[in-house]
């Protein structure tokens, strides 16, 4: 079974992943040594094998390339499975490549032998169990990853006896980079633009992969209709007036006839709504090929700029039904409430967002965050690189993430709800390897998932059902910081708010004041 061994990350390397985490055990032992042997990987380790997949996600995210993730036999394997299935919706090529007893042992129930094969189901593109149709002796390499578009996760079930040896491997010089995806037809995009354009457009921007930026702003600017842009876009702050405030509740006070939506799924309260809104219709152009809608869509699958770029320009529509006005109005008191309240929930997001701008990158860990930020955040500098897990709209594995996908990189900053890092406690352990001076993490500790909140069906429950709900808590962050060497500081009013970034990662404990976040709310509703 040594040769099963070499077979399997022989394929991976031919493949062209790089870059490994592994998590060490008795069984996968070769496997983590024959990779440490090999020149030219880069390794990463982690002892949790849910974080370490998450991380993996994260440097699949950064780098655009497939990451490794190898685990022992047994549970470890099992605990992949949520950064498998937010790969799969993200379109990333996670490789989980888990070490598995012999053959014979399955069915057994002897000790860490489970029932690895196909155990992520239809979350991976396909899997191989190198050896199981064919010997192993006998199978080259390029036989496993049949079928694989290199864009989606991919299961590498590898069997390895008790003595199994550490297998030699040759990583090729040639290196098949990334996946071409192909260009899309944009016959589809015409027509949809092509007529009865009085009765509005609005595009909705969700998450942009960089390189798909540059094009979307140009046509934007040309088409010259309001979007609802999710700071993941990185084009938040550069749309100018184009980005409406609020475009969530001015398009749903006021349904636009068609609905453009450029990347991921967006965030947004008015994407979900559209479920219970038929009329407008609604065209995705977007890498992953998912509609996002139960209800009736067109999907383009392509990268972004490649379609626009097919287009060849963008008609003259404008906005037709003067949202921006509105929006103006909406920023005018957006801002006044944020006055109003200085130390609510979304006027300290706000202020948090005027701080970030020092740093490098942005990070929004969970719904309520990212919801806030949309909102709230400033609007005169841009951020470019913002960042989220919003595949499957997890609130696992986000530390994780946001590590590898800021690994080495200088003012890194993530955002994320409390319950949300209390779901990777650990995640800090790969600090150490993460490196990057001016790394800050800000902990919004609301006591609980607030975001049930501001869910109207959920709006009128006995305070204990509302702390039931939220999960609601007392714990404090500083012991936490302390244990992993972070740096931290606690805030709950905007006067005390200082962040200074240093060489340490600092934790920026916010924490609002509850009264002055339920009344900002309010006023905010009564005032749609
Ligand atoms: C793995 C997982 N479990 C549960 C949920 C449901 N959920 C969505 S948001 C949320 C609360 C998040 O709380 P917190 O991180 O404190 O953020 P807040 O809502 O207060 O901003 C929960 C439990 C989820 N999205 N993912």
């Amino acid at each position: 079974m040594k040769r099963e061994a070499s077979l399997a990350l022989q394929a991976c390397l031919e493949r062209g992943v790089r870059e490994f985490v592994v998590c060490a055990g008795a069984r996968n032992a070769p496997l983590v040594l024959a990779l440490a042997r090999a020149g030219g990987v880069r390794l990463w380790n982690h002892f949790e094998e849910r974080g370490a997949a998450f991380f993996a996600l994260g440097r699949a995210m950064e780098t655009g390339r497939p990451v490794g993730v190898v685990t022992t036999s047994g549970t470890a394997a099992a605990e992949l499975l949520p950064a498998v299935i937010e790969a799969h919706y993200q379109g990333r090529p996670l490789v989980a490549i888990t070490a598995d007893r012999p053959r014979e042992y399955r069915g057994s129930g002897a000790p860490q032998a489970i029932e690895q094969v196909g155990i992520f189901g239809k979350y991976v593109e396909g899997s191989d169990d190198p050896g199981a149709t064919r010997g192993a002796q006998e199978a080259e390499p390029g036989e496993l990853f049949s079928g694989w578009s290199g864009c989606r996760p991919w299961h590498m079930n590898v069997c390895l006896e008790e003595e199994a040896e550490v297998p030699e491997l040759e990583v090729p010089e040639e290196d098949p980079g990334r996946a071409a995806r192909k260009r899309p037809a944009v016959t589809e995009l015409v027509d949809f633009l092509g007529g009865d354009a009085f009765r509005g457009v609005v595009v909705m921007l969700g998450g942009l992969e960089p390189k798909e930026r540059e094009e979307t702003l140009h046509f934007l600017k040309d088409l010259g209709a309001p979007v609802v842009a999710d700071a993941t876009s990185g084009l938040r702050e550069a749309l100018g007036s184009l980005a409406l405030t609020d475009g969530d509740g001015l398009a749903r006070a006021q349904p636009p006839g068609k609905i453009l939506r450029l990347g991921d799924v967006p965030v947004g309260r008015f994407w979900r709504d559209l479920e219970e809104l038929p009329e407008p219709r609604v065209l995705s152009i977007t890498r992953t090929g998912f509609s996002g809608l139960a209800r009736q869509s067109k999907v383009i699958t392509g990268h972004v700029h490649d379609a626009l770029r097919g287009m060849g320009g963008a008609p003259a529509i404008g906005d037709v039904l003067d949202y921006a006005r509105r929006s103006a109005k909406r920023l005018g008191r957006l801002d006044e409430l944020l006055e109003r309240y200085p130390d609510s929930e979304p006027a300290l997001v706000r202020l948090l967002s005027t701080f970030a701008t020092v740093g490098e990158s942005v990070f929004l860990g969970n719904s309520l965050p990212i919801r806030e930020w949309n909102l709230c955040a400033q609007i005169s500098v841009p951020i470019v690189e913002v960042r989220a897990n919003r595949g499957a709209n997890g609130i696992d594995g986000q530390l994780s993430t946001w590590l590898g996908a800021t690994a080495g990189q200088e003012g890194a900053w993530g955002v994320f709800g409390d319950l949300t890092v209390l779901y990777d406690l650990a995640a800090p352990a790969l600090l150490e390897k993460c490196e990057g001076k001016g790394r800050v993490l800000a902990v919004i500790n609301n006591g609980g998932g607030r975001i049930f909140e501001r869910i109207a069906r959920l709006g009128a429950l006995e305070e204990s059902e509302r702390a039931l709900m939220a999960n609601a808590h007392r714990t404090r962050f500083q012991p936490w910081a302390e244990m992993w060497g972070m740096e931290h500081v606690t805030i709950s009013a905007r006067e005390e708010f200082e962040v200074k970034p240093g060489r340490s990662p600092q934790v920026v404990e916010i924490c609002p004041d509850r009264t002055q976040t339920e009344a900002f709310w309010r006023e905010w509703r009564e005032a749609q």
